[in-house]
């Protein structure tokens, strides 16, 4: 039932999938950020993903409320198999397990999250079920499937044949390092603000590929992967989340903003966070995209090459961030 829900909510051409989300163009690099009105709906994403957030953008300019729209919006990326970073089709961990990662916060402060799920595909919408229909706020491993069977989600197996043999190619060289380089991110950090200015988000992803099996990073705990304060402002983030979680980055976003950061200079803050511990240019990414109650958007990231995805009026736009590097 679930399941079929997204389906029919993602009517998207077939072609679109084999678009790899990092070739599709970015409109030009600017120092100004991009103001929307307060009433207007709007849904900004990690990296190029112009069919969630258009899926997410239309069901908010329909009339849902933020958070159903948010996971509706990341459903599409979690069901596609193209994307080895969310959801099915997610890289494995270096035992050849999918294990993946989400959490969602909305407008009341209220959040859910599952940790290191396997078999199943829609993660977000687990989440909120957790925020919904349990008086917890984490589950975690086996408990999160087993709650998951329970609500009537489907079990599947999420290691494709092209994820499997990446993997096996992987384990030839058998350095059983995860894999920590600039280019291995995609989770989807998605905030969206619907017509009567709430504010909630999504963070899903199947983490870090190749991991040690139990590995968890900053993607499903509130405050690091995901945090918003609907009187104030949202962010999420991408990249290596151990370096996330050990600055709480996206907690500490909406609490700059609360002090009266922008969300611009509140990214690059928190970039800077991490930064600063560093000897010398890291070897790992890690991006934030923010936004506050006026509609002001920011981003920013360690390393060039990250890029955001707005969706307002109808129209979708991939955004290139700004970077220290
Ligand atoms: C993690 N933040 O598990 C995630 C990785 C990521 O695209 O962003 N992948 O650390």
């Amino acid at each position: 039932m679930k399941r079929r829900t997204f389906l029919d909510q993602s009517s998207l051409g077939v072609t679109s999938l084999l678009i790899a989300p990092h070739v599709l163009g970015c409109a030009p690099k600017t120092e100004t950020q991009a103001v929307i009105g307060k009433s207007t709906p709007y849904v900004i994403s990690t990296w190029n993903v112009a069919q969630a957030n258009t899926i997410a953008g239309k069901a908010l300019e329909e009339g849902a409320n933020a958070l159903d729209a948010a996971v509706a919006g990341v459903a599409f990326e979690e069901a596609n198999i193209q994307n080895t970073t969310v959801g099915k089709g997610g890289a494995p961990d270096r035992d050849g397990n999918v294990t993946l990662d989400a959490c969602v916060m909305n407008h009341l402060g209220d959040c859910g999250a599952v940790l290191a799920v396997e078999n199943i595909t829609h993660v977000a919408a687990l989440a909120k079920d957790v925020m919904e229909q349990t008086p917890h706020v984490i589950l975690a491993g086996t408990g999160a499937r087993k709650f998951a069977l329970e609500q009537g989600y489907t079990p599947e197996d999420l290691l494709t044949d092209s994820s499997k043999k990446a993997w096996e190619k992987w384990k030839e060289k058998g350095n059983y390092q995860p894999e920590i380089n600039v280019e291995n991110h995609d989770t989807i950090g998605m905030l969206c603000c619907d017509a009567k200015g709430n504010l909630s988000g999504v963070c899903t992803t199947s983490g870090l590929a190749y991991k040690m099996q139990g590995r968890v990073g900053d993607s499903p705990i509130i405050g690091s992967g995901l945090y918003l304060d609907n009187e104030v402002g949202g962010a999420v983030a991408t990249g290596l989340g151990e370096e996330v979680i050990k600055t709480v980055g996206s907690f500490l976003i909406v609490e700059l903003m609360r002090q009266g950061r922008t969300p611009q200079q509140a990214c690059e803050e928190a970039v800077q966070r991490i930064i600063k511990k560093q000897k010398g240019k890291p070897d790992f990414q890690v991006a934030y995209v923010a936004t506050n109650k006026k509609g002001e958007i920011g981003a920013y990231s360690v390393h060039s090459g990250f890029s955001y995805s707005l969706y307002k009026n109808q129209n979708n736009q991939n955004i290139e961030s700004n970077s220290v590097f």
